[in-house]
């Protein structure tokens, strides 16, 4: 589905990352992948991820320094000249964020970094790569439903989801006209190193897993499956779409099983 491709990946911190269910599933597909990674702390986990799948271009790059997303893509530039795809898979805010009441934890710091780091840097991973973006390349991002549902200690990065999800629709507005299509996938929760310091995390699934159509959450590999038909030509019609990758949860609103009656 992907070969001839070639594909940059962000957002791999470890195995349980979503951005390595993702690597699976394009490098079976037959993509030809670059990993770009957050600072060498975590490089001692990639290597290995990167050996088994056959992936020798391992950047560093941190999107909350346009110097450091600068001097990424001059280096793939130099090594692949053009690109097929590009994978944002990273979002942050500062923990005291994400624990608490809305309106008494937010701060305007907060609030700035979560956007900053959870939706700029994919405006800011496009426009770099945009020079060597080749004809039908396909961008990609992960969103969560916290983007348009309140939920308990979610918070700001619903806010910045929302925006991220604009950012989809504008990037594919102003990137259609070279062929060039944007999408997100909206995932349901699934306990990676982002969700380990959340609170309650485990019942979260649980509850998740009760009211989804299919009883249960979803796997990276799910995830990845999703996001290689994306971004493959199978999926040439479809940009600035948000899809859900859920096990259907989105779409109930209530568990079918009811416990007590
Ligand atoms: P993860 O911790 O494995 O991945 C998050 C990644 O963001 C890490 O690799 C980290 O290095 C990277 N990152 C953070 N700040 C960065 C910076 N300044 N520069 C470069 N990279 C930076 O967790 P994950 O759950 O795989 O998260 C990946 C994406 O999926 C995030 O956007 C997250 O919001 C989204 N998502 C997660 C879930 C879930 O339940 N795990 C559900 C829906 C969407
Ligand atoms: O988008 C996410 C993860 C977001 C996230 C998580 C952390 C924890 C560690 C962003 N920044 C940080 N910063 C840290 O320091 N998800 C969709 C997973 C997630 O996170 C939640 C969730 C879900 C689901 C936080 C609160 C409530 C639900």
């Amino acid at each position: 589905m992907l070969e001839n491709k070639k594909i940059i990946i962000t957002g791999i911190a470890n195995k349980f990352s979503i951005a390595n269910g993702i690597a699976k599933s394009m490098s079976k597909n037959g993509a030809e992948l670059a990993f770009l990674y957050q600072n060498e702390r975590l490089l001692k986990r990639i290597k290995p991820i990167a050996e088994e799948l056959g992936v020798a271009t391992l950047v560093e790059c941190d999107v909350s320094s346009d110097d450091s997303i600068d001097e990424a893509f001059s280096e793939i530039k130099t090594k692949w000249g053009k690109v097929d795809g590009l994978v944002h898979s990273i979002g942050f805010a500062p923990t005291d964020q994400l624990e608490g009441d809305f309106t008494e934890v937010t701060t305007r710091e907060g609030f700035k970094i979560a956007h900053d780091i959870s939706s700029y840097s994919f405006t800011a991973l496009a426009k770099a790569a945009l020079p060597i973006l080749s004809e039908n390349a396909a961008l990609l991002t992960l969103t969560y439903l916290g983007s348009i549902q309140s939920l308990p200690n979610y918070n700001v990065m619903g806010l910045a989801k929302a925006s991220l999800e604009a950012n989809t629709r504008f990037l594919a507005a102003s990137l259609g006209k070279k062929g060039v299509r944007v999408n997100a996938i909206s995932a349901g929760p699934i306990k990676t190193l982002a969700a380990s310091g959340v609170k309650n995390f485990r019942s979260m699934l649980t509850e998740y897993a009760d009211r989804a159509p299919l009883g249960r959450t979803v796997t990276t590999e799910e995830v990845g499956n999703v996001a290689a038909f994306l971004c493959s030509d199978l999926a040439s019609g479809i940009t600035g779409e948000i899809t859900y990758v859920d096990a259907g949860f989105n779409t109930s609103a209530m568990s079918s099983i009811p416990k007590n009656n």
